[in-house]
């Protein structure tokens, strides 16, 4: 095969986003009906019947009590914190080094100094051990996320972070529809927030939600979200504007009914790529499956020194083939340019994690203009071509690193 980076022809004419929306024939012609219904009530947001009716089915889908959705998920985090009593009185805040930047940004918003700790190489979450040898007496809070909707381990982590006093939370944005042994987001006994942005496996366009079974945290999180009204109008809290527009609502209503048939399509994604990568040395499969159930969003691969060509080679020349692969969530919250500053220039090494982020790739799981199989077979034929011609392409990216020097 003939690679872009020699051909100058890249293989699929079109982008091949990482997450690209999901957004079925059916899903748009129900969201349109839907989108009518407010305009035709006349009533676009402020906690309207489509908002409401989509909280209900989100909570019955994770069986959990209260489904609370707010703007987005990083909002939501910061409505949540505050709202668990985190935003005065400082301290600091044990965050997972593998996530999106947005969860220790959260934790700065709110007051607190985000300590980054290792993770598990096998799920990618925090590590319970690392956890307990970063916790110090200013730890207020510990948040893990569930990487790519495999369950970091919370029944240790909120057994010890309870033998410590300290409170948890976790980042569940991509662990919609996901569990671990039947358990999923707002069911381990602390509140966890879902992302709903339009590259998750189920969106509200722009959107995230606390899930919980608690009542009275429940309760502070609809007014702070609400400007600090209580349900019937009178100010009783501090509190900003997080709230939803029914034309969201209606998205993600709309979308409800595709969701089985999303995630199979999702999973003959995953096969495709299980079935071509298998037992190819230098490509190790992140693993999902086993311990519960995952939404198949997301395939990751850790590209090993075997491959005989660095990770960032492959990223940029599979990138001119029009593969827009991405890193989540390199280089790490630790080594990010700003983290490092604060932390006054020099990054804690985290070795499980370093190790697992200067190799990681995530490969597009849907595709535009070509049937998903197709499309799955093609980004992995090129992967492996890649592999074939290691040598060729790191020479090529040597010469393009050396060109920016
Ligand atoms: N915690 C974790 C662990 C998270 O992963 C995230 C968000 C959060 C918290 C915070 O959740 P939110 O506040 O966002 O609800 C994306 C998403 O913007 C972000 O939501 C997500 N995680 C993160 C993992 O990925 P980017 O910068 O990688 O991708 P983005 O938005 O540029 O989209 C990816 C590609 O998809 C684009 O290159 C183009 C394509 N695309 C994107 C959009 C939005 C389309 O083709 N059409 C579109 O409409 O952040």
């Amino acid at each position: 095969m003939h690679l872009a980076i020699h051909s100058g022809v890249p293989h699929f004419a079109e982008p091949q986003h990482v997450g690209g929306p999901l957004v079925e024939p059916e899903t748009r012609e129900r969201f349109h009906t839907l989108a009518d219904s407010a305009f035709d009530r006349n009533y676009l947001t402020n906690d309207g019947p489509l908002c409401r009716r989509l909280e209900e089915e989100v909570a019955r889908r994770h069986q959990v009590k209260h489904a609370l959705l707010m703007v987005n998920a990083t909002i939501a985090q910061l409505v949540l914190m505050r709202s668990m009593g985190l935003g005065t009185g400082g301290g600091e805040a044990l965050v997972a080094a593998d996530t999106f930047i947005s969860t220790a940004h959260t934790c700065e918003w709110v007051g607190l100094k985000p300590v980054f700790a290792d993770i598990d190489s096998r799920t990618l979450g925090l590590d319970p051990q690392d956890m307990l040898n970063s916790l110090s007496p200013k730890t207020r809070v510990i948040i893990p996320t569930h990487v790519f909707g495999v369950m970091a381990d919370l029944p240790t982590i909120t057994r010890l972070a309870a033998e410590h006093g300290v409170a948890v939370l976790a980042d569940a944005a991509h662990a919609f529809d996901c569990d671990c042994g039947g358990a999923g987001p707002g069911s381990f006994g602390v509140p966890e927030f879902v992302s709903l942005h339009a590259t998750k496996f189920f969106s509200t366009i722009e959107g995230g939600a606390v899930l919980t079974n608690d009542d009275a945290l429940a309760s502070e999180i609809r007014q702070q979200r609400n400007f600090g009204y209580s349900p019937d109008g009178v100010i009783i809290n501090s509190g900003t504007n997080a709230k939803v527009t029914e034309i969201s609502a209606a998205f993600g209503l709309a979308s409800l009914p595709a969701l089985e048939e999303r995630k199979r399509m999702l999973k003959e994604v995953r096969e495709v790529y299980l079935q071509a990568f298998a037992g190819t040395p230098g490509i190790r499969v992140h693993e999902v499956d086993g311990a519960g159930r995952n939404n198949y969003r997301y395939f990751a691969v850790f590209i090993e020194e075997v491959f005989g060509a660095e990770r960032d080679a492959v990223h940029q020349a599979i990138h001119r083939e029009n593969v827009l692969t991405r890193l989540y969530f390199s280089p790490g919250c630790h080594r990010t340019a700003y983290f490092v500053r604060q932390n006054g220039g020099t990054p804690t090494p985290l070795p499980r994690a370093d190790a697992a982020l200067g190799s990681i790739l995530c490969l597009p799981t849907s595709f535009v203009g070509i049937p998903h199989r197709e499309a799955a077979a093609r980004v992995a034929e090129l992967l492996l071509a890649i592999r074939r011609q290691a040598g060729s392409v790191q020479a090529w990216w040597n010469e393009e690193k050396e060109k920016t020097r």
